[in-house]
């Protein structure tokens, strides 16, 4: 069962969609709503779902008609890094230009216990499905970053996944590791979406499918494919050292890492749209923008 938000007669509007696909109206102001309201009626999550769904009627429209609005305000956004080999080979090349005799932080990282987490975003930078992502005025070598998103509440339970784009400049953080909030935090550089699977749908989290296609003036220039299994780390590894001593809010967002990298030659240019798409969560596109001054 996937959440949506939308909107509707200008005002936004949460959803349910079932995994055949059919859209229902859901009586809650937003996910976090929709878990306190199971909560009270001591149900779960999907649970309460279902039994909304029940007495209810489905919507006419289908989920490619609706006007799709991010699925949470995250009220922070964090992200793991080097979770993934190729992730790390990426890094490497960034940092080294291709030099493969240092050991450079990012092979200690991946190896070491302690993973990398850093903070991504606010629900302020964080664009939905369909809205501009931006890029940065002084890099010239931008890429999306296909992420898994976790949705946890304060305690660090996962109630949901969703999908994020980590934006990020390969040229500033490969000048130097220190500059990384600047090579991944700027306005609109996040985008989470379309929907958010409940944690109760997945019964198992390393076999999503993560697919990222890039498209140029209407042509398919880069895809790549991943799946979820080839993560280094385990889910609660990442979540357990993100709230040790930290206080997390519900609704945080905890994206897992890239396992996909365009090749090395290729950087981002307005008015490429960018396609992410996960097995059964569905597909997040957002247009690419340079914002003028
Ligand atoms: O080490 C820098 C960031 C890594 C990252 O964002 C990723 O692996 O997805
Ligand atoms: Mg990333």
């Amino acid at each position: 069962m996937r959440i949506i938000r939308f909107l509707e007669d200008d005002a936004p509007v949460m959803g349910a969609v079932t995994d055949e696909g059919t859209v229902y109206r859901l009586a809650c102001t937003d996910f976090l709503d929709l878990v306190k309201k199971a909560k009270v009626n001591q149900s779960t999550p999907l649970q309460w779902v279902r039994e909304s769904i029940r007495q209810s009627s489905p919507l006419r429209q289908t989920l490619a008609d609706l006007h799709l609005l991010v699925p949470i305000d995250a009220p922070e956004v964090w992200a793991a890094g080097v979770t993934y080999e190729r992730s790390k080979e990426a890094r490497n090349f960034e940092a080294t230009g291709g030099n493969t005799n240092q050991v450079t932080v990012y092979d200690k990282v991946y190896e070491a216990p302690r993973p990398e987490l850093f903070i991504k975003s606010t629900s302020r930078r964080t664009v939905g499905p369909n809205q501009p992502i931006y890029l940065r005025s002084d890099s010239n070598w931008q890429i999306p970053e296909p992420e898994l998103g976790l949705v946890i509440d304060q305690q660090g339970e996962i109630l949901g996944f969703t999908i994020g784009n980590d934006m990020s400049c390969r040229d500033i953080e490969g000048e130097n590791p220190l500059y990384l909030p600047q090579a991944k935090i700027w306005r609109h550089s996040c985008s989470i979406g379309p929907s958010i699977l409940l944690a109760e749908s997945v019964a198992d989290p390393y076999r999503f499918q993560i697919t990222c296609r890039i498209y140029r003036r209407g042509e398919k220039v880069v895809e790549g494919t991943a799946s979820t299994g080839q993560l280094k780390r385990k889910l609660h590894e990442l979540i357990e050292y993100l709230i040790k001593d930290n206080q997390i809010f519900d609704g945080t967002v905890l994206l897992t890492g890239t396992c996909i990298v365009p090749p090395d030659d290729f950087t981002l240019l307005d008015g490429d749209r960018i396609e992410i798409e996960i097995s059964d969560i569905g597909i997040l596109s957002n247009p690419v923008k340079q914002p003028a001054g």
